[in-house]
């Protein structure tokens, strides 16, 4: 069996070790330009002139949920695309999300304000009752992100493109349902695929429907997000403000707005990290699978685009 290692940004060699512990006997490589066929492939961010050369493949692994990426590529025909299905980062999202939302909700941006003054001081409670969180997307990671904010009694809306029902979650679904899950809200929390449907989601015309006082939450893609009216909406009052893990541009351009705006806050794209161990195990099992002739779970569908 051959695999190539395709990677962007990511250090080859200790995934090279993992698949070859995992199949010895494999050659597993970091691809080149003009590299002799393989079997499989992993990949993050891989350029066009690999997929033109590697069409022969039986199965392309992303290191990640997100295959917006990959999906901008012409891909070979009838090759089974394989996304990471959570692989330990439904709990890392967990914990972001609820982290973020408790930090708003609790006003601890506040405390940490005053607290750095000198300042002992404190801040009426507030109800949760009036912080209904709205989680756009109930896939793997939004279901646990969902389940998690509903353990600390938040009340949680979800929204999907199928019907769902999540213990503790009040779910809508599809466009039909969009609205009434917008005006439900009053934190958002996007954890949609980037797809033609959710290019620029969360705009003007969507976030000025969350209940006054709203806050954004990004951790799926920044282009969910229409960036300029993110800003007026948090500067006109209508929003309270957000917290964002992905831009449309990586590294966040220096002379970017978000960077320096007192209500945004910015994390560098590490709200669920690809924890290596988990995902080769992951991976190696599923080409085991696939070898065998039995399906795997997360095989993207192209129509779909997630
Ligand atoms: P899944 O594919 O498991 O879930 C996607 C969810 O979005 C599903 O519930 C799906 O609905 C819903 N959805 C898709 N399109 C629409 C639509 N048009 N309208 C309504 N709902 C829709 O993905 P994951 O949960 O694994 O990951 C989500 C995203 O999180 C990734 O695509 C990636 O971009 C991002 N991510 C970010 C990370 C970070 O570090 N910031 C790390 C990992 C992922 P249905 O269930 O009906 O199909
Ligand atoms: C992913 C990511 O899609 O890390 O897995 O963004």
């Amino acid at each position: 069996m051959r695999i190539l290692f395709c990677c962007t940004g990511t250090k080859a060699q200790p995934w090279l070790d993992g698949f070859g512990d995992a199949f010895p006997g494999a050659e597993v490589e970091v691809w080149s330009a003009g590299a002799p066929p393989a079997d499989y492939a992993v990949v993050w961010t891989p350029p066009q002139q690999f997929m033109d050369e590697q069409t022969q493949l039986k199965g392309i692994f992303n290191i990640g949920a997100g295959v917006d990426a990959l999906m901008k590529l012409r891909l070979p025909p009838g090759v089974p695309v394989v996304r990471l299905d959570d692989a330990g980062m439904s709990v890392q999202m967990a914990e972001y999300v609820s982290h973020a939302v408790i930090r708003h909700f609790r006003e601890f941006d506040g405390y940490e304000a005053d607290v750095a003054q000198g300042k002992w001081s404190y801040r009426k409670p507030r109800m949760r009752e009036d912080f209904p969180v709205g989680v756009m997307g109930l896939g793997v990671l939004g279901e646990r992100v969902s389940r998690a904010l509903a353990q600390f009694d938040f009340p949680v809306m979800g929204w999907s493109r199928s019907a769902k029902s999540i213990p503790g979650v009040h779910c809508f679904s599809g466009e039909a349902g969009f609205n009434k899950f917008l005006a439900a809200s009053r934190i958002l929390v996007c954890l949609l695929p980037l797809t033609p449907d959710t290019d620029n989601i969360m705009c003007q015309g969507t976030l000025a429907r969350l209940q006054p006082g709203g806050y954004v939450i990004n951790v799926a893609r920044g282009s969910h997000l229409v960036d300029d009216d993110l800003i007026a909406l948090i500067d006109s009052g209508h929003l309270a403000g957000a917290t964002l893990d992905v831009f449309r541009t990586e590294p966040l351009p220096a002379a970017h707005p978000f960077w320096r705006h007192p209500r945004i806050t910015v994390t560098p794209h590490t709200s669920a990290r690809t924890l290596r161990e988990e995902s080769i195990a992951q991976i190696a099992g599923k080409i085991a699978a696939l070898q065998d002739g039995e399906p795997v779970a997360g095989v993207v569908d192209p129509v779909r685009g997630y």
